[in-house]
């Protein structure tokens, strides 16, 4: 090196990529084990209640996917495609108008110990099942039929009430559902219903999750990799929202992608499915099995 000429600069590390916020999943998924789920809400058994089943009541505005995610739960179970729910393909207003229970059939041929039930879409503050209908579902007061539409006469409805419910009856886990792609367009009626509802939930120490649908469509990564699900940051962010808007923890909340144009069911979204399955489950026997549950007197 001849006089003058300066030295390079020693050559400094090149910076680390930027790290991606979210490249690591946030909550972890038993990917590629979907057997051993299914097996072990399979052998789930209620003990110490008089109860056969937990009733697990679905909630949320017409088009969240209500529907779709009990039939989901079903194919699931049955590894193929079902339609018992009667999931709406045309859109608009409310299609399920009564109060019906949906059962799960087990390999022997009889139920599993968990049923849902389906209510009307809640619209707005004038259409839709009014939070009065959810109270009365949720204490156990609606008779398999019971219409929801104010529209019919009264005796009609009046056909739907059952006096004395049993603890069988009564709701034991709230399952709001609402659209990932939708969250924003909430109509603040729904969002006061739910809000109502879970008030009197809370007050009866009834457990709620949500189950956010339709995440596919709020994240193009989710959209690619069903498995992304949990590393993408939009879904987070709209999961917070769902936090937010009907004031449930993080924790209980859960996206899940439903069936809804496939013809086959698939290990991953069946996962996802029965993940959120079994938490919901658990937390309703958990209140089974409380005694005080069991014992404590509803009146309207
Ligand atoms: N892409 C997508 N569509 C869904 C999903 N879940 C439901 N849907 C669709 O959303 C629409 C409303 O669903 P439905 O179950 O009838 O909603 P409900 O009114 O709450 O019972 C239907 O066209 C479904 O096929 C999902 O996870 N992803
Ligand atoms: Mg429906």
């Amino acid at each position: 090196m001849g006089a003058g000429e300066s030295r390079p600069p020693p050559r400094q590390p090149s910076p680390p990529p930027p790290k991606l916020e979210f490249d690591q999943p946030w909550r972890k998924m038993p990917w590629g084990k979907k057997d051993q789920i299914e097996q072990k809400l399979r052998s789930f058994r209620l003990k110490g209640s008089s109860a056969r089943f937990v009733r697990i009541l679905v909630v949320g505005e017409v088009g969240a996917g209500k529907s779709s995610f009990i039939d989901s739960v079903n194919n699931a179970f049955q590894g193929r495609i079902t339609s018992g729910a009667l999931v709406d393909r045309t859109g608009g207003t409310s299609f399920t108008k009564k109060y019906k229970t949906h059962y799960i059939k087990a390999e022997d041929g009889s139920h599993l110990p968990f049923v849902f039930n389906d209510v009307m879409g809640l619209e707005d503050k004038k259409s839709g099942a009014d939070a009065e209908d959810i109270f009365r579902a949720i204490d156990g007061f609606l008779q398999e039929g019971f219409n929801f539409d104010h529209t019919s006469s009264m005796s009609e409805k009046d056909l739907g009430y059952r006096s004395n419910p049993s603890v069988e009856d009564q709701a034991t886990c709230l399952v709001n559902i609402i659209a990932a792609d939708k969250i924003s367009l909430m109509n603040d009626g729904v969002i006061d219903k739910l809000k109502k509802i879970r008030e009197k939930a809370t007050v009866q120490g009834i457990p709620q999750v949500i189950i956010m649908t339709r995440p596919e469509l709020a994240c193009p990564l989710v959209h690619r990799d069903i498995r992304k699900i949990y590393t993408s940051k939009k879904i987070k962010e709209k999961m917070e929202m769902c936090s937010n808007q009907v004031g449930i923890p993080m924790s209980h909340i859960f996206p899940v992608k439903n069936y809804h144009e496939e013809i086959d069911t698939d290990d991953d979204l069946d996962l996802l499915i029965l993940k959120a399955l079994d938490q919901i489950v658990n937390m309703a026997a958990d209140l089974l099995m409380d005694q005080s549950f069991n014992s404590s007197e509803i009146t309207e």
